[in-house]
């Protein structure tokens, strides 16, 4: 496809949402085309899923949120990433399947028998296909949780109030997903000022252009 696809991971209050913002700003004064999106949600479909997973009102297990997360991603896909890649614009999206595999498949626990479903209903949903770029905020989950406590208006604290091994287990997930995919993923500490974090991802992004 002609344009790029590049998503931001990690756990929470590492700064995805706010780092996001910064770099389609960015990449808007160098004249490029972006698209903002995000998951779970970003499409019509993907938006109506979305809360059934993150309000808390119901305790999906691991298999039941993985289906849930994926035909909310197959609708985001179809609908909007790849219709915006076919027309060349940068399309950058706040948390995609390394999510997952992460929190579905890492956070209660290294669960293989969910990490084989994960990847099994990703060849389902999208193929061959994957991000260009991925860009891992790593954060302590102490602090990235402080952060997400402090930030006020946050509704959709299902995944937020997990007890703190799942966080522990998610940061473990996301270093191992980046161990395994070298040439996708960066790590990036994200326990630095907004503007270390935004530059570092800039000489990232800059490379790939
Ligand atoms: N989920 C899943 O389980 N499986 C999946 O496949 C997918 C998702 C796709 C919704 O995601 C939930 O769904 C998510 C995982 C699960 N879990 N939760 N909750 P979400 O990304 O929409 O969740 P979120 O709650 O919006 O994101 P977050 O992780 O909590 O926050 P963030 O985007 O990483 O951080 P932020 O909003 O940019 O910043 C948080 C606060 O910290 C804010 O007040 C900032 O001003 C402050 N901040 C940011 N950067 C800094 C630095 N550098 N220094 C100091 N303070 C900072």
């Amino acid at each position: 496809m002609a344009g790029l696809f590049i998503t931001f991971e990690g756990g929470e209050g590492a700064g995805k949402s706010t780092q996001i913002q910064m770099l389609k700003s960015t990449l808007e004064t160098m004249g490029k085309e972006v698209l903002l999106t995000r998951e779970p949600g970003g499409s019509k479909g993907g938006e109506l899923i979305r809360p059934l997973l993150v309000s808390g009102e119901a305790d999906w297990d691991a298999v039941s949120e993985t289906l849930l997360f994926s035909a909310a991603r197959r609708d985001h896909l179809t609908h909007k990433i790849w219709p915006a890649l076919k027309e060349g614009k940068i399309v950058l999206c706040d948390r995609f399947s390394d999510s997952t595999l992460a929190y579905q498949g890492y956070g209660r626990g290294n669960n293989l028998e969910i990490q084989k479903v994960v990847t099994d209903l990703y060849k389902i949903v999208a193929g061959d296909f994957e991000p260009d770029l991925t860009l891992i905020l790593d954060i302590d989950p102490k602090i990235g949780l402080k952060r997400s406590c402090e930030r006020t208006g946050n509704t959709e604290k299902r995944f937020e109030n997990m007890d703190f091994s799942f966080h522990e287990n998610l940061r473990t997930g996301f270093l191992k997903i980046a161990q395994e995919n070298p040439t996708r993923c960066h790590v990036i500490d994200a326990n630095r000022s907004l503007d270390e974090i935004h530059q570092k991802i800039m000489e990232i992004v800059k490379e790939k252009l």
